[in-house]
């Protein structure tokens, strides 16, 4: 039996604030990314009361300035991946080259011109650009100008941005997603709507109201993606994060039901059905937010445009005990949780786990009934390299091989799987560390985590490995 469908788009993930480096180049703006100090503690800072989005230039600490230099680099990367049999390339557009500080009125023609090198590039390999509109970054301007997404008037600025960057590929591109794990905006204010404490990002109406803005300008985009050429196909992105309530304790599953309605089902039911979920009164007493304040057409907007297909990161599944208050936690987990006994966890905490992969597939598929595009997942590791000057990173090919395993039984399962784009499919900055030694590679990158290296790549076991897995179609794994 074939396991994936010949037009499976397998390929690999990016994005531009954590390796194209060049913050500045080609009239480039400063953009929120270009602010967060790198290191452990990075999260830390942008949730204390006094960060205030300052870049102290007398530290080298914002290792996205510098990235893996894909902006110059680009051409050798991509004939890497082409190499390596790359169907798809997933990587996003900064904001900040087309509009610097957001508030122009004409676009920086330098920074399209890239983006229309980065294109040809794929198009010359057959390697299908899958691009993402806006991912974890924004003009540095607009978070401390206008406080972020609070401020409806972004929903305008975002989709003049938009509208630029589709009209001029929408001939070359196929594939869009609006925003980058939309739902990160309770656990990552900063990096998904620009709010930090000083700003909000410790008010929950006000990160409701930042993300309904993202809704109604997400659904904008896609009507005007629809209208511009009604072939475009443009999804949402999401985190998703299996869960499991702890034992077979009703208290602690309905607690499970809860935080993955949260987590899990908010947006797509809004992006994907076109509708706030029936929970949404519940959940926003919890939090204790009043209802949003909406214009009149928000609603209809965001019933009638829904995406055409949900993309989706997926690292993780996550317990809830709610019964034991001394359960052991799991550290690094980014939707946090209880251990889970029966799972493996990575050198940065978080709770592996490929059968969850499977169940998720099959719930977001019979729920929302869109296609389904895993467009990030990998393991970060720290890779060394032995004295053969190799780098054997089959712990990085268990882990794939173990979801890709589970992609195949999801799509046995009746799952309309669209594609798969491994994430940093070459070496490239953490979102969470700010650091370059969380490595999810099948291309090693010498550049450490004070940005000492020559840059240069090296292909890891890994890469030959998944260079087989797509030749194949994913017979040989
Ligand atoms: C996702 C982000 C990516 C990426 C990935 C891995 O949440 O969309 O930008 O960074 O996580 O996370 P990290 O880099 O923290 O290991």
């Amino acid at each position: 039996m074939v396991k994936f469908p010949t037009n499976f788009l397998w390929g690999g993930a990016t994005a531009a604030n954590q390796c194209e480096g060049a913050h500045l180049e080609d009239g480039k703006g400063l953009s929120i990314a270009d602010a967060m100090p790198g290191g452990k503690e990075r999260f830390k800072k942008v949730f204390a009361e006094d960060f205030d989005w300052s870049i102290d230039a007398s530290t080298n600490t914002y290792p996205n300035h510098t990235g893996i230099d894909h902006y110059h680099r680009y051409e050798e990367d991509i004939a890497l991946f082409a190499e390596m049999g790359f169907k798809s390339y997933r990587f996003s557009i900064a904001w900040t080259r087309i509009f610097p500080t957001g508030l122009e009125e004409t676009p920086n023609e330098l920074g399209l011109t890239h983006y229309e090198k980065v294109i040809e590039t794929c198009l010359k390999y057959n390697i299908e650009p899958v691009i993402t509109i806006s991912h974890y970054e924004m003009p540095l301007h607009l978070a401390k100008e206008f406080g972020g997404w609070q401020d409806r008037r972004l929903i305008d600025l975002y989709v003049k941005y938009a509208e630029v960057v589709i009209r001029r590929f929408a001939d070359k591109v196929k594939y869009w997603m609006t925003f980058n794990e939309i739902n990160g905006a309770l656990h990552f204010p900063a990096l998904s709507l620009g709010m930090v404490p000083s700003t909000g990002s410790t008010n929950k109406q006000l990160i409701f109201q930042a993300l309904h803005h993202q809704f109604v300008a997400s659904a904008k985009v896609v009507k005007l993606a629809h209208e511009i050429n009604d072939e475009l196909k443009i999804g949402m992105m999401t985190i998703y994060a299996t869960g499991y309530g702890m034992d077979c304790h009703p208290e602690n599953q309905v607690a499970n039901m809860e935080k993955g309605q949260e987590i899990n089902g908010f947006c797509c039911s809004v992006q994907a059905l076109g509708e706030y979920p029936a929970y949404t009164e519940r959940m926003f007493k919890k939090y204790g937010v009043q209802p949003l304040e909406m214009a009149e057409d928000d609603l209809a907007l965001i019933k009638h445009h829904t995406v055409d297909y949900i993309g989706l990161s997926y690292y993780m599944s996550t317990v809830i005990d709610v019964i034991d208050p001394d359960a052991a936690k799991v550290a690094g987990n980014l939707t946090g949780g209880a251990k889970n006994p029966h799972l493996p966890t990575s050198d940065w905490g978080w709770q592996t786990d490929a059968i969850g992969l499977r169940i998720g597939l099959n719930e977001l598929y019979s729920t929302y009934k869109k296609p389904l595009f895993i467009v990030e997942n990998g393991l970060g590791a720290i890779d060394v390299i032995t004295e053969d000057g190799k780098i054997h990173d089959d712990y990085r090919i268990d882990y794939l091989r173990q979801h890709i395993e589970q992609m195949a039984l999801a799509i046995a399962d009746g799952v309309d799987l669209m594609g798969y784009t491994p994430w940093g499919c070459i070496d490239l900055v953490s979102a969470s560390t700010g650091e370059m030694s969380k490595r999810y590679g099948f291309i090693y990158v010498d550049k450490d985590d004070n940005g000492n290296g020559t840059y240069n790549r090296m292909k890891k076991d890994s890469f030959d490995w998944y260079k087989q897995v797509i030749a194949t179609n994913g017979e040989v794994l």
